[in-house]
């Protein structure tokens, strides 16, 4: 047994030996003589529940993470009893757990071990609020790697961090700091070429201690509640984030508008100035969906109010917009000014909706409004009442999209930026402090505007995005990371977090590209746009204090460049598109970083920059000013360079020579691009034909593209259209098979084929055996070839 120094773990409390086990269905119950009971549940072969308590007795399990719906059913359990440990034992794992200190080891069936209690768990007892510390520690060796947690700024392997999840309200922050907006206690960690997960489902403030304060150990902790994670084994990391994104829950697809390129500023105003900007955008070419009103919309900040000075007629402006192809979005915050004349405030008084302090008084807090009370969005009757309050600005005046913001909960002139923490909270009939419901306070308002503007939006998509989130937030809302800088570090900073995000279940993210606080150069501008059209959600947005951030506010150069890279988002919708319906099928995060696609390869461990889009592009970003290129590491397989169409061999770092106009970009041979032409808003142009970047590969590859209507609910119905492409090179010959599923019918009638890399000249061409005459200039110098899209095999054959 490990010995610790006697500070450090000074009133510490421990198991003692467990005398009692006993079986119900899917749960083993060990009891301890101290009255420390460890519910361990099989959910699924390659993941288990624990849950522990020191009362001798579990209080009412709920959370909200958790999706009702997630998938669960085991194949084997099994549980045995041993001299000196019982095991647990499913079709992928075997779980001891010691009979003289409860302490937990996880084996794969080879016997190997994955996760081994160090300490396991120990708790502190709280008397100032009534509760313990509850602590978690797990032996961890040389070499292992961690990834996951949301949104922290700091490099992508978590080896030798700690990490502190507390929703705050962080403008500018910088590299390292924590915490920031959002909390997802979930790790994946990677020890000899076996990735398993961690999901410290506990909603109090929490810590991860990942071998920084002794190098063998990994911990983590929290400030009250329960001592209740869920381990999933891989060994893939590909099914560790899979299952837990399962766990946690998928959104529903987004409306395809909501993937184009979104301008936001803090503020847009009055009408004439939201005019001008999106007129600029048609005039200059450079698409866009989405237009945002921030504050300055509302009438002294009222939440559901508007200025009529500046907006004397919001729907008709609103309108107008979406006749130009632009969706309006506006910020909604949780704080309601206190003002007897304004209808919410009252309504909410009246249904005592807002939240109290212990003693009875409403809690009161200043923010953009002045003097405002909250919601207690806890409290399923406030998410419903929030919820209606979305009629007017979704129904009658047309907003397409609400942006949740402030929702930490922040409060402006307190040490500590948020609610005092005896504040109460319903939390869903299960009466807490704020210690307890702080970190779920945003996730449950992003929750009931999303159901709000879902109900109004209806036949159509809603789409929310939020600032605040726990694990689990992805089933209601997309998220940005909050009040960046315009600086190189932070573009090194939003790479990561989004990456991060998508690995953590949440990847309908991105950063406020050019940076919120500061002004970024052309250069800097350019290169993030460049990263930003690769992140799942893209959006500029700038706090408007120092100038302006639209494209034009750069010169030509920047012009260009941003129009060039915001068209290659709109020409790659469709593959977007289909990855995130991957995403919401299977949980895939959209962006993978190099370890989660090569986790075999130790080189993939620790890299930052580089990751893949969707399944088949690697792009690596320029994060330097003054750059001709950059070193990076190309992942092992074949790769053709975007840009030159050559074809490099991975597995090695490498330099790649890249001009102000480009980035690193690769495409994996073998793969099947689908493009739409450049719109200026989603579903602009009505088109005949789907462009296939078809690359070759000697052997195999597969290619998915899932389209369906773009907007509403028929897809849930079937009605979609989902193309599985496998491309197979042989010798002199290439082939393309096509397998088409759904029943959707797309508009276009035939497909343009790039052919990229043929390594022979072309003989013949057959479409389903039958050899086909085909414009032999035009395929010889530019190499396409346009083809009825009805076929099931395309069979290019070389001299
Ligand atoms: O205290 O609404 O992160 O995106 O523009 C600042 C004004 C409040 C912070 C958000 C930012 C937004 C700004 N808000």
């Amino acid at each position: 047994m490990i010995t610790n120094t006697e500070l450090e773990f000074k009133g510490d409390l421990y198991p003692s030996k467990i005398v009692l086990m006993e079986q119900d269905v899917d749960s083993v119950f060990f009891h301890a003589d101290n009255s420390v009971i460890l519910k361990l549940t099989v959910l699924r072969d390659s993941m288990i529940r624990f849950r522990y308590t020191v009362k001798g007795y579990f209080s009412n399990d709920f959370s909200y993470a958790i999706d009702k719906s997630h998938s669960h059913g085991y194949n084997f359990l099994e549980v045995t009893e041993e001299n000196d440990y019982y095991q647990v034992k499913t079709s992928k794992v075997k779980c001891r757990i010691q009979k003289i200190d409860m302490r937990v080891s996880i084996f794969d069936l080879n016997d190997k071990v994955i996760l081994e209690d160090e300490l396991g768990f120990h708790w502190e007892e709280c008397y100032e609020h009534g509760g313990n510390i509850v602590k978690m520690s797990k032996t961890s060796k040389d070499g292992e790697c961690f990834y996951g947690l949301g949104d922290k700024a700091t490099q992508l392997n978590l080896k030798g961090k700690r990490v502190e999840n507390f929703a705050t309200d962080q403008y500018a922050f910088s590299k390292d700091q924590e915490p920031l907006y959002k909390v997802v206690p979930f790790y994946i960690g990677l020890q000899k070429k076996q990735s398993y997960g961690i999901f410290f489902d506990n909603t109090f403030r929490t810590y991860f201690d990942f071998c920084q304060e002794r190098r063998n150990v990994t911990s983590f902790w929290a400030e009250g509640g329960e001592m209740n994670y869920y381990f999933i084994y891989g060994p893939q990391m590909q099914d560790v984030v899979t299952t837990y994104t399962d766990l946690t829950g998928k959104p529903e697809l987004p409306p395809l508008w909501a993937l184009g390129y979104h301008q936001c500023k803090w503020s847009y105003f009055p009408e004439s100035n939201v005019k001008e900007i999106t007129a600029k955008f048609r005039d200059l070419k450079i698409p866009c969906d989405a237009i945002y009103l921030d504050i300055d919309y509302m009438e002294g900040f009222r939440c559901f109010t508007w200025n009529k000075e500046y907006f004397p007629d919001p729907k008709r402006m609103v309108a107008e917009l979406a006749a130009d192809g632009f969706k309006t979005i506006v910020i909604i915050d949780p704080g309601i000014k206190i003002d007897k004349e304004y209808s919410v405030y009252k309504e909410a008084l009246e249904k005592d909706y807002f939240c109290k302090r212990a003693d009875g008084p409403y809690m009161k807090g200043k923010v953009w409004p002045g003097e405002c009370n909250f919601p207690d969005y806890t409290n399923p009757e406030v998410r419903e009442w929030w919820a209606g309050l979305f009629k007017e600005l979704v129904s009658e005046i047309g907003v397409k999209g609400v942006w949740n913001d402030m929702n930490e909960p922040a409060v402006m002139e307190v040490p500590n930026k948020t609610f005092p923490m005896d504040v109460r909270h319903d939390y869903d009939g299960n009466p807490c402090s704020h210690r307890k419901a702080h970190n779920i306070y945003g996730m449950q308002m992003a929750r009931a505007t999303y159901h709000g503007v879902k109900r109004f939006a209806y036949p159509k998509r809603p789409f929310v995005i939020t600032r605040s989130a726990y694990a689990g937030a992805q089933r209601y809302t997309s998220s940005w990371t909050g009040d960046n800088v315009a600086s190189w570090e932070h573009l090194w900073i939003a790479n990561i977090q989004v990456q991060r995000m998508c690995i953590s279940g949440m990847g309908f993210t991105g950063s406020d590209i050019g940076g919120f606080a500061e002004q970024p150069s052309g250069e800097l501008y350019a290169r993030w746009i460049q990263l930003g059209v690769f992140h799942p959600f893209c959006r500029t947005h700038s706090s408007g204090d120092h100038g302006n951030q639209e494209p034009w506010a750069f010169d030509e150069e920047v012009i260009d460049i941003t129009r060039k890279f915001v068209n290659l988002r709109y020409q790659l919708l469709p593959y977007l598109y289909t990855m995130f319906w991957q995403y919401i099928e299977e949980g895939i995060p959209m962006l993978k970083p190099l370890v989660y696609f090569d986790q075999e390869d130790i080189q993939t461990h620790y890299r930052n920059d580089e990751f893949i889009f969707g399944n088949q592009i690697l792009v690596c970003p320029i994060l330097e000013p003054n750059s001709l290129g950059r070193r990076m590491y190309m992942p092992r397989g074949q790769w053709y360079n975007y840009w030159t169409s050559e074809l490099i061999t991975g597995g090695k770092e490498l330099w790649v020579d890249t001009k102000f106009d480009q980035i690193p970009m690769f495409i994996k041979a073998g793969a099947i691009i689908p493009k739409y032409p450049v719109q200026q808003y989603v579903g602009e142009l009505e088109f005949d034909e789907l462009e296939l970047d078809v690359y070759y590969k000697e052997s195999k590859e597969k290619s998915v593209v899932y389209e369906d209507a773009q907007d509403g609910y028929d897809y849930k119905k079937g009605r979609f259209s989902l193309l599985s492409f496998t491309t197979i090179g042989k010798g002199n010959e290439f082939y393309i098979q096509l397998y088409k599923e759904g029943k959707y019918d797309t508009n276009y009638t035939k497909f343009k084929i790039n052919l990229i890399g043929l390594p022979f000249k072309v003989k013949e061409i057959r479409i389903d055996n039958e050899k086909i005459t085909y414009d032999k200039r035009i395929f010889d110098s530019k190499n396409y070839l346009i083809i009825d899209k009805e076929f099931t095999e395309l069979n290019i054959v070389g001299i």
